[in-house]
C-alpha cells in the first residue's frame, strides 16, 4: 500500500501526463544528410497523424558507436518504433535492430551511386539473418514506413 496521499498521487499523475505530451514515439534515423529529402515524408505522415517523432542523422559505417548507443537507449527513452533509412550498403536498419528489441522499419534509399536503382539497399535491408528482423518498405517509400509505424502503434 502506498504511503503517498491522494493529492500527491494526483500531482504525480498530472506531471506524468504532461511529460508524455511531446514524447516522441517514433525514431527516424538515416545514414546521411543527403537522405533528408527522401525521409521527410515519414516525419510529415507521422505529424499529420498526431504521432510524435524525432529525427537523427547517423551512419552505421561512419558513426557505429553513436548508432549502437541510440538503439540501446531507444526503448528507455520512450520510443516504440524506429524507422531507419539508408542507401548503398544500407547497414543502418540492421544495426539498429541488432542493438534493440523495438520494431525497426527499413527504408531503402536511392543515392547518386546506387546500383540498379536502389536494389543494393533493398537487399541489404530485407535480407537480414534469422532472428534479427527488419521490416522493409519499397525503395524511397518513407511515407509507407510511417504508415506501418502508425499501424504498429495502434495494434
Ligand atoms: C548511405 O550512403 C547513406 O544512407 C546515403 O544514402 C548514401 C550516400 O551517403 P553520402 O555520401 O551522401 O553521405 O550511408
Amino acid at each position: 500500500m502506498s504511503d503517498r496521499g491522494p493529492q500527491t498521487l494526483a500531482v504525480a499523475r498530472t506531471e506524468l501526463d504532461q511529460l508524455d505530451i511531446d514524447q516522441p514515439l517514433v525514431g527516424i534515423v538515416m545514414g546521411s544528410k543527403s537522405d533528408i529529402p527522401a525521409m521527410e515524408p515519414a516525419e510529415r505522415e507521422l505529424s499529420e497523424r498526431g504521432i510524435g517523432s524525432e529525427t537523427r542523422v547517423m551512419s552505421a559505417h561512419r558513426e557505429p558507436d553513436a548508432v549502437a548507443d541510440y538503439a540501446r537507449n531507444a526503448r528507455l527513452r520512450g520510443l516504440r518504433v524506429i524507422i531507419a533509412g539508408a542507401g548503398l550498403s544500407a547497414a543502418l536498419p540492421g544495426v539498429v535492430a541488432a542493438h534493440c528489441d523495438l520494431p525497426v522499419i527499413g527504408v531503402p534509399l536511392t543515392s547518386r551511386t546506387s546500383v540498379a536503382g536502389g536494389l543494393d539497399a533493398l537487399l541489404a535491408i530485407a535480407q537480414m539473418p534469422p532472428g534479427v528482423p527488419v521490416a522493409c518498405v519499397g525503395v524511397d517509400n518513407a511515407r509507407n514506413a510511417a504508415v506501418l509505424a502508425a499501424r504498429i502503434l495502434s495494434a
